[in-house]
């Protein structure tokens, strides 16, 4: 018999693969949230050697089903693993505990010997029925069975192998012994928390041959009704003697019935991923507030979940690379024993399914670095997902903590200041020169000297208000979403708030336009104001002439332009029209300047929002997102894994 003689036409659980990539995601995205307030570290840590567990049985014979028969010291196992095994294989003895290692046989050995090494039984307690196969047997080829030492006895103190063992099997038969079948520290150490695991489960009655048949059927009704109540209403109850051999045939169907099947090794597996699922079920919630999920993210869920097409994790698990990426870096990872020949190269990965490998686990799983540290959103290792973190922040929340960033920084008041700021300095060029005189001489500072104020002076960002508008925005967004994210989002939130003053105080400066502008036209005016006033003064000057020379020198000289009296009047009116022309024009100009800086401060307003939101979006909105865009992810994988499981089981 090869390998595959039983593999390739097995039926692997297809969506397994996603689940375990879902659950590596929950685990990686939890690990950076542990912590009393967190994600329970319990849990994590057993995600985590869950995924690892998985990946190594994954990589091993797919061609056998391990089976453990475990229960109190005396309860029969090894008189059964003996009786199963038609050999004397495992001592059996009246001497409590008596069974101190594990002890193997295995039907159909090709294949077995990594399996056997993953699980730690010694080479002396590993036993091979090849002989048997040709006796009858062949429905059991592909059974490893295991007879674990008691987990109860303080003496063996075994309790941890099997508390190892119990986890690493496939398939766990528990024997029970008609005096202790109700024992408390097996069904509440281990019936109990595999009350997800029927399929893989079944409990023995055994030793029934010391009851009379009235008292074995009351017996196993108690059993059933004892199992039913703790919720293993699933579980399977079969009644045995190791002695006589009753019952020993259908034990054997169950135990066929599962190697056939070949499917015992990933329900194992599903079950455990079950159980953690629901813990981790605890901290999703409802949707992100006002939040709506990207089409691409509904289009990939939908192929996950209805299974229209090979998960997405199928070209190669992540615990695969993890694996190989060690190997590759450091070449000793290999576990096989010296003289055991080398375990045959794992199959082509790249059509990977999960029962394509015998190959053994190729180094220590305590050294291994954790599977997630490969795995990515979907597990195909190519980077983070696509969207923009900001995206998953609801819009109300985000306008708000701009505006209040914006209220913070002090924005109207700024542009306001602006405003003033051009008009006065404006007025130290079109204003005409008489009315500044007249202002100056009521005592009013020269239009210039005003502009020594800076207006980002006016931008103090106020620490408060900037936290303030932080944790109402935190609270609105992360409030809703169950824990730890409501601290977290709180948390992420404020991480940057440090930096928000100065960015603010930045971003107001640099929104501003320069202080001392100056425009073109402004010039212009000013030239053509100091022309009017220069033409003014020549006409007063000439009217003091006429006024100085024409009165006392009229008689004896013809009249000239600096004597003709009666050139005063029109150099009066000239005079005049010039004070009203300059004044014109000066107030005409004051109204274009008002609404340049109108349209000024309006952009700059625009520029200062710009900066200010960028400001919101970098040190809030993105960090924020990015929580949310986790949190999205967290309940996206879990509801993927659920919604395969519940596919699988339908
Ligand atoms: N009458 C009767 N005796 C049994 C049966 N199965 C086992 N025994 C006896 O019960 C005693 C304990 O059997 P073991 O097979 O050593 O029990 P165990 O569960 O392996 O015990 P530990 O190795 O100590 O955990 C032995 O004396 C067996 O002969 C049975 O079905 N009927
Ligand atoms: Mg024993």
């Amino acid at each position: 018999m090869t390998t595959n003689t039983i593999g390739v036409t097995g039926l692997p659980n297809v969506r397994l693969p996603a689940r375990l990539a879902s659950l590596t995601e929950l685990t990686k995205i939890g690990s950076g949230r542990a912590g009393t307030d967190g994600f329970s570290q319990e849990l994590l840590t057993e995600a985590e050697m869950l995924l690892r567990r998985s990946g190594e049985r994954m990589r091993m014979s797919a061609s056998h089903t391990v089976v453990a028969l475990a229960g109190g010291t005396g309860s029969g196992k090894s008189t059964l693993f003996n009786a199963l095994s038609g050999a004397n294989f495992s001592p059996a003895g009246v001497t409590r505990p008596t069974t101190k290692h594990s002890h193997a046989c295995v039907w159909g050995m090709e294949g077995a010997g990594p399996l056997l090494d993953w699980l730690g039984v010694q080479r002396r307690h590993r036993y091979a029925r090849a002989s048997a196969l040709d006796e009858g047997e062949s429905s059991l080829t592909g059974l490893l069975l295991l007879d674990l030492p008691d987990h109860d006895s303080v003496v063996s103190g075994s309790a941890a192998l099997v508390d190892r063992l119990v986890k690493m099997v496939d398939m766990l038969v528990w024997v029970l012994d008609p005096l202790k079948y109700a024992d408390a520290s097996v069904h509440r150490r281990y019936l109990v928390p595999l009350a997800g695991h029927a399929a893989v489960t079944s409990v023995v009655l055994n030793k029934v041959d010391t009851l009379s048949s009235d008292q074995g059927a009351d017996c196993e009704s108690d059993l059933r009704r004892l199992l039913d109540a703790e919720g293993l209403t699933e579980t399977q109850v079969l009644v045995t003697s190791a002695v006589t051999g009753a019952g020993l045939g259908d034990l054997r169907r169950v135990l066929a019935g599962s190697v056939a099947a070949r499917r015992a090794a990933t329900d194992r597996i599903d079950a455990d991923v079950d159980v953690l699922l629901e813990r981790f079920a605890v901290y999703a919630g409802d949707p992100v507030p006002g939040w709506q999920p990207p089409e691409p993210a509904v289009a990939a869920q939908a192929i996950t979940v209805t299974g229209a097409e090979p998960p997405p994790v199928a070209a190669r698990p992540p615990w695969e690379r993890a694996e190989d990426e060690e190997h590759a870096g450091n070449g000793n990872g290999h576990l096989a024993h010296p003289d055991e020949s080398p375990a045959p190269a794992p199959a082509p990965v790249a059509e990977w399914q999960p029962w394509q490998t015998t190959a053994a686990p190729t180094r220590p799983s305590s050294t291994a670095r954790p599977p997630w540290e490969d795995a990515t959103r979907l597990g195909d290792g190519t980077g983070q997902p696509a969207e923009d973190p900001a995206g998953y922040i609801p819009a109300g929340p985000a306008g708000t903590l701009t505006a209040a960033f914006a209220k913070a920084a002090g924005v109207s008041a700024v542009a306001e200041t602006l405003n003033g700021v051009r008009e006065r300095n404006a007025a130290g060029y079109i204003g005409w020169p008489p009315a500044r005189l007249v202002a100056r001489l009521r005592g009013q500072p020269p239009a210039r000297k005003v502009l020594a104020g800076d207006p980002a002076d006016v931008a103090q960002a106020q620490r408060s208000d900037i936290d303030n508008a932080v944790t109402v925005f935190a609270s609105e967004v992360g409030g809703p979403l169950p824990e730890p994210w409501t601290r977290t989002v709180l948390a992420v939130a404020r991480s940057r708030a440090d930096e928000a003053q100065a960015a603010l105080g930045a971003a107001v400066a640099q929104g501003l336009p320069r202080r001392d502008k100056v425009t073109g036209w402004w010039r212009l005016i000013a030239l053509a104001q100091r022309l009017l006033m220069t033409l003014m003064l020549a006409g007063l000057v000439w009217i003091v002439l006429i006024l100085a020379f024409g009165g006392s020198h009229a008689v004896h000289k013809p009249p000239s332009l600096i004597n003709d009296v009666s050139l005063v009047p029109w150099l009066g009116v000239m005079v005049v029209a010039l004070l009203l022309l300059g004044w014109l024009i000066s107030s005409w100009c004051q109204n274009m300047v008002v609404l340049a800086a109108d349209r000024e401060r309006q952009l700059a307003t625009r520029a200062i929002l710009a900066r200010v939101s960028v400001v919101a979006s970098d040190l809030v909105l993105v960090p924020v997102g990015r929580e949310l865009a986790d949190y999205e992810r967290f309940r996206t994988q879990l509801a993927a894994a659920r919604d395969s499981a519940t596919l699988a089981r339908g």
